[in-house]
């Protein structure tokens, strides 16, 4: 048994009665996979998940990677290697891969399903075994040369690195001050300091190539004056062999609060001799090559989240179900002493998990469904513009609420085992500490907040909201769950249109800065307050959908379907109730925002 409760039922729920997945498996892009393959990838993944990989996810937090600073090398524990070694054996991470590059090219749905499995076992095997998805990206974006070392990083199971943070320039990317100088034989060299760099330095791979943002000698400021090279630890010859060692080299090793596993790297270019860099694709575009990444790290940081939460929660349940604790409220003064399932207290705190976790795996697939549609209609030769507005609009959905919402529910798994969650007898204090990353790393929550506003909304002319919001307001309208969620809907009709108003509201506002530059202030206070807003109406419609295929199955069902479909229903419910109500005070709030924050003196904090 290892720490890691997986919830396979509910990925499969999602996939193939939610999402009916089934019907685009098997033609398209996706000729060669069908349902069965998908549920029998699954069942595999699952297995090493809760089995091997998990197995070191406790070891290698007690005993976490050790930095020797007079080799500027790491070890990383055995127990860690081993995980991290069968999951590569296994050759999952070829899922993801397109053909060209030998990988199955299977739909986003079934990668990010898989991703969950793993990232809510050992979050940083799934960081470590990210060299053939970085090798992926620079295939597509770098010239002759650099896809045949994309190949052999494959072939040779490399790691890889993104590399944009330095001490000055965190969420403010473009104030990076790394530069780059051309050597005129195709050739850069690289000077400075990157800090908090993820997996730049371990011992279980021969090489590890870095995609590092630097700015060339007399490119502008800002990000758009940053361009893309690869810089590889170590030189590769002309025959695929390992060549000289290159000037990058790991010179700290960061002491965290969590994801010890993980190493976070200083990474220092250019220090000891030359650091050796090749422009990606010999063109001046980094931070949009760089941001394809981020793209897919961002969803990948939400799952990791929210698969957190999903053991958490399930862990807490375990528990909950078998501690004897008190008497029941309404029983009679001498009845038997009850399991702490039968306090309503429990019970709050435990559907509120599960409705979450529920709706957040769900969001995290219907994003990935969108990902699936962008693969079909590029494999078709059709216009993917629209499909993709809708992904960037979910994405700070699945990176922001997922981390922020698991971070804060989590609390509540551990809180649901009273004094023993506060033990490392049980997995949940880790989980906290593992998780709070996720609010900050890839974009904190008020980046997200931000990019969802500005960039999600207003600059793509409200067009994919428009149409979220849309299907949703239908749906609400719909006859969906057959006259039994009525309230739900009209509640969820209701928080929609508060959400709307909201969002009215803040444009307002940022046109309103055109006159007085000041008013954007008050979208800066509104932002976090409208994602997370938004983001309970998406779980809500995700929820409620998620009800009316339940209601139409729970009959007839057998004993354990029953269960799973009620808990379906009643989650539903229950995040309706308990939750939309909350968003009319939200508007109010949002409405009631003036300057005066803005006016108090730092001082006066
Ligand atoms: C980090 C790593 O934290 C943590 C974990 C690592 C684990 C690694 C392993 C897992 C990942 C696996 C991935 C493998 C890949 C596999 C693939 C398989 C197929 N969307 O607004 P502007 C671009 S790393 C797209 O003016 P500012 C765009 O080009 C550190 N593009 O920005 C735009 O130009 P245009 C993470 C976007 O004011 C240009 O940027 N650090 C988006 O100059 C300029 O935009 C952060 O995330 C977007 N949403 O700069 C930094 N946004 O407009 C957070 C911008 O012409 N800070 N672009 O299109 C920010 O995001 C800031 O908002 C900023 C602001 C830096 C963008
Ligand atoms: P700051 O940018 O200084 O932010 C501090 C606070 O101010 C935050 O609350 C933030 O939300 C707020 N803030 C800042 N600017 C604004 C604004 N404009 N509007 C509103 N609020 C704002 N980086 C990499 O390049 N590669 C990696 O592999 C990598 N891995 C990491 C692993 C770990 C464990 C950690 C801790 C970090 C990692 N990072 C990595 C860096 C990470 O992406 C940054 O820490 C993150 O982007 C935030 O930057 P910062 O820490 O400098 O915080």
């Amino acid at each position: 048994m290892t720490h890691y409760k997986s919830n396979l039922r509910d990925i499969e729920f999602n996939l193939f009665e939610l999402f009916d997945r089934q019907d685009v498996l098997g033609k398209g892009p996706f000729q060669e996979l069908d349902e069965e393959t998908a549920r029998t990838i699954l069942g595999e993944v699952n297995r090493l998940a809760t089995g091997v990989v998990a197995e070191s996810f406790e070891d290698a937090d007690r005993n976490p990677p050790v930095f020797d600073p007079k080799t500027n090398t790491v070890t990383v524990p055995e127990s860690l290697k081993k995980s991290y070694q069968a999951y590569m054996d296994a050759g999952w991470y070829n899922l993801d891969l397109p053909p060209e590059l030998d990988g199955l090219g299977a739909p986003r749905s079934l990668v990010w399903s898989a991703a969950e499995l793993i990232l809510g076992s050992n979050p940083a095997v799934h960081m470590y075994s990210a060299g053939p998805g970085f090798a992926s990206i620079l295939f597509a974006e770098g010239n002759e040369k650099q896809k045949e070392f994309a190949k052999l990083a494959i072939e040779r199971g490399w790691g890889a690195t993104m590399v944009l943070t330095e001490p000055d320039a965190g969420s403010d990317v473009g104030a990076g001050r790394t530069k780059a100088t051309d050597q005129g034989d195709g050739t850069w060299h690289i000077e400075g300091v990157k800090r908090f760099i993820t997996s730049a330095e371990q011992d279980m791979t021969e090489n590890i190539f870095h995609l590092v943002l630097a700015r060339p000698e007399g490119a502008g400021p800002g990000t758009k004056g940053l361009s893309l090279y690869l810089v590889p630890k170590y030189l590769v010859n002309e025959d695929g062999s390992l060549g000289e060692r290159n000037g990058a080299y790991v010179t700290n090793v960061e002491h965290k609060m969590g994801l010890k596993a993980s190493t976070t790297c200083e990474l220092t270019f250019g220090d000891k001799h030359p650091a050796i860099g090749y422009l990606v694709g010999d063109k001046h575009d980094g931070i949009r090559q760089m941001f394809l990444i981020i793209e897919y790290a961002r969803m990948m940081v939400g799952t990791k989240a929210i698969a957190t939460l999903s053991t958490g929660y399930l862990n807490a349940l375990e528990y909950a179900k078998e501690r004897v604790q008190g008497n029941d409220l309404a029983g009679e003064k001498d009845s038997p002493k009850v399991t702490i399932t039968h306090h309503p207290d429990v019970r709050r705190s435990l559907m509120t998990q599960k409705a979450y976790v529920e709706a957040m795996r769900s969001l995290v697939i219907y994003t990935a469904t969108q990902q699936d549609a962008i693969q079909i209609a590029k494999d078709a030769g059709e216009d993917v513009t629209e499909l993709e507005a809708m992904n960037d609009l979910l994405l700070p959905i699945v990176k922001g609420v997922g981390s922020e919402r698991s971070y804060a529910l989590l609390a509540e798994s551990l809180q649901t085992l009273g004094g023993s969650g506060f033990l490392q007898e049980y997995p949940i204090e880790q989980y906290i500490r593992d998780a709070k990353i996720d609010t900050l790393y890839e974009g904190t929550t008020a980046i997200q907040a931000q990019d969802f506003f500005f960039r999600k909304i207003v600059r793509n002319g409200g067009a994919a909201l428009g149409k979220l919001a849309g299907e949703i307001k239908d749906f609400a309208r719909s006859e969906a769950g057959n006259g039994q969620l009525k309230e739900e809907r009209a509640l969820l009709l209701e928080a929609a249109e508060n959400v709307e108003e909201m969002v009215g509201l803040m444009v307002g506002h940022a046109m309103a800065a055109a006159e007085d530059k000041r008013e954007l202030y008050k979208v800066g206070l509104n932002s976090t307050r409208l994602l997370f807003a938004f983001g309970d109406v998406v779980l809500a419609w995700l929820l409620l959908r998620q009800a009316e295929v339940a209601l139409t199955k729970v009959d007839g069902a057998d004993a354990a379907d029953k269960d799973f479909y009620t808990g379906k229903i009643a989650a539903a419910r229950f995040f309706a109730d308990q939750f939309l109500p909350r968003l009319a005070a939200e508007l109010k709030i949002a409405q009631g925002v003036n300057l005066d924050l803005m006016d108090v003196p730092e001082s006066a904090f």
